[in-house]
C-alpha cells in the first residue's frame, strides 16, 4: 500500500473524525450498556471470580480495570517510547532518528513494523492466512505526514524490562489459568502503535486460523489476548468487538461488510474504552478491529495471547510462524519458559507481590530464575518460537 493506492474520493483525515463522530458515540453507548468491565476479582483460592470468567465466555470479552498500577505504567511507557524512538528512521535503515544504531539490528526478528500513515495494511490481502478480507476506510492525511509510521513493535520480552515483568504479572497470569487451565502456553506479543492522526486500522477479522474446522471446535479452541493499555483509550482510537461472534465460527465478514452498504462501520460493534492500566481479554474468535486513527490521541497497547495447551500442541505454524515448524513438546516448553522467567524477573522488582506459580514450571523454578544466562538462553529472540494458531 502506497498513498498514491489511494481512491480520490478517500476522505481527508478532519472529513473522516468529523463523519466518524456519529458511530463513535453509538458504540460509547452500547459499550455503556453491555459494561462487562470491572476490576480483576479473585476468590480465597487466588482463582478469577466465577461470575467474571461467565461475563468473559458470555460476550467473548471483558475488560480489567486498573490492574496495571500507576507506576508500572510510568515504566511501561518509558520502554514503549524508547523503543519507538529507537525504530529505524524509516524502513530498512540501520540507524535511528538520532542517527544510533536502530533497535533490533543483532534481533533475529526484526522489531518495528512500519505502514504509510492512516492506512490499513491487510485489508483485502492474502496476509496473515487472508484472514482481513475487507479493506477499512484510509483516509488522507495531513499534509505534514511523514512517509512511514510505526504500527507494530515485536519482542517486548527482550526490548523493553518492563515489557517482560508485565507479561510475568500474577493477576494475568491467574486469567490465563482460569481461562485456558493450568497448562496454559503462551502465543505471541505485538505492540499496537495508533500515532494521533496518523495511526492505521486493523480491518475486521478473527485472529484463529487453524482450528474452524477442528472435530474438537468449541468457543475458545483459539485462545484469548489481552490488551495492556499505556494512555486511555477512546472510541476514535480503541480496538472495537462484536460481542457474541467466538461463539459462531467463521464469520464471513465480506458479506457483513456488503450487508452493510460496503461500509466498514459495522453495526453492533462495541469500542473497548479503558484508562491507562487496564486490561482488555478479548477472545481470538471474536470479530474485531480498529479505524485509523484520526484523533488526537496516541494508543499503545500491549498486547499478548494464551492458549489452552491441547490447542497448539502438534500444530503447525500459522499466521507469522513457518508451516514448515511444528509445535511439538519441545517448541511449547521453549516459549513456555518465557513465562518462568518473566515471573522471576517481577519478583525481583516487585518484591511485595505474591508470585504466580506456573504449574508447568513448578520445580523449575531455579532453572528459569531471571539472570544474563537465561536471557540469553530464552529471553534472546524468543519470539522465532512463538505459537500462532
Ligand atoms: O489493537 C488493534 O487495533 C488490533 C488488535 C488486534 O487485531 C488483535 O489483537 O488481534
Amino acid at each position: 500500500m502506497n498513498q498514491e493506492s489511494r481512491p480520490a474520493s478517500a476522505p481527508t483525515r478532519a472529513e473522516y473524525a468529523a463523519d466518524m463522530a456519529g458511530y463513535l458515540r453509538a458504540g460509547e453507548r452500547r459499550a455503556g450498556e453491555i459494561g462487562n468491565r470491572g476490576p480483576a476479582r479473585f476468590d480465597g483460592d487466588g482463582r478469577l471470580h466465577p461470575d467474571i470468567l461467565a461475563a468473559y465466555w458470555r460476550h467473548g470479552f471483558y475488560v480489567f480495570e486498573g490492574v496495571i498500577g500507576a507506576d508500572e505504567i510510568t515504566e511501561l511507557r518509558a520502554d514503549a517510547n524508547e523503543m519507538i524512538e529507537r525504530a529505524p528512521v524509516r524502513p530498512g535503515a540501520a540507524v535511528d532518528a538520532r542517527g544510533r544504531p536502530a533497535l533490533g539490528r543483532d534481533y533475529a526478528r526484526e522489531p518495528h513494523t512500519f505502514i504509510k500513515p492512516l492506512s490499513d495494511p491487510w485489508g483485502g490481502t492474502d496476509k496473515l492466512n487472508g484472514r482481513h478480507p475487507s479493506r477499512m476506510t484510509q483516509p488522507t492525511p495531513d499534509a505534514d505526514a511523514p512517509e512511514d509510521v510505526v504500527h507494530l513493535m515485536y519482542g517486548m520480552c527482550q526490548a523493553m524490562p518492563a515489557g517482560l515483568r508485565v507479561y510475568g504479572h500474577p493477576a494475568l497470569l491467574a486469567m490465563a489459568e482460569a481461562v485456558n487451565g493450568a497448562d496454559f502456553v503462551p502465543y505471541n506479543d505485538a505492540i499496537f502503535v495508533k500515532q494521533p492522526g496518523l495511526g492505521g486500522s486493523v480491518a475486521w477479522h478473527q485472529d484463529g486460523v487453524t482450528h474452524w474446522d477442528s472435530p474438537d471446535w468449541d468457543e475458545g479452541i483459539h485462545g484469548f489476548n489481552f490488551q495492556v493499555q499505556l494512555y486511555p483509550t477512546t472510541a476514535a482510537n480503541c480496538l472495537w468487538v462484536m460481542p457474541g461472534t467466538h461463539k459462531l465460527g467463521r464469520v464471513d465478514i465480506k458479506r457483513r461488510v456488503a450487508e452493510n452498504g460496503g461500509s466498514d462501520r459495522l453495526p453492533g460493534a462495541v469500542p473497548l474504552i479503558c484508562a491507562p492500566g487496564d486490561v482488555t481479554m478479548v477472545n481470538r474468535q471474536m470479530l474485531h478491529g480498529s479505524f485509523a486513527n484520526t484523533s488526537a490521541d496516541i494508543r499503545i497497547s500491549l498486547t499478548f495471547g494464551f492458549h489452552r495447551r491441547a490447542s497448539v500442541l502438534g500444530q503447525r505454524g500459522s499466521l507469522s510462524m513457518s508451516a514448515d515448524q511444528v509445535y511439538d513438546e519441545q517448541r511449547i516448553f521453549e516459549r513456555a519458559c518465557v513465562i518462568a522467567v518473566a515471573i522471576d524477573a517481577r519478583r525481583r522488582h516487585f518484591p511485595d507481590e505474591t508470585p504466580f506459580r506456573y504449574q508447568p514450571f513448578a520445580g523449575l523454578e531455579a532453572e528459569f530464575a531471571f539472570n544474563d544466562d537465561t536471557f540469553e538462553r530464552v529471553i534472546r529472540d524468543y519470539n522465532t518460537k512463538d505459537l500462532a494458531i
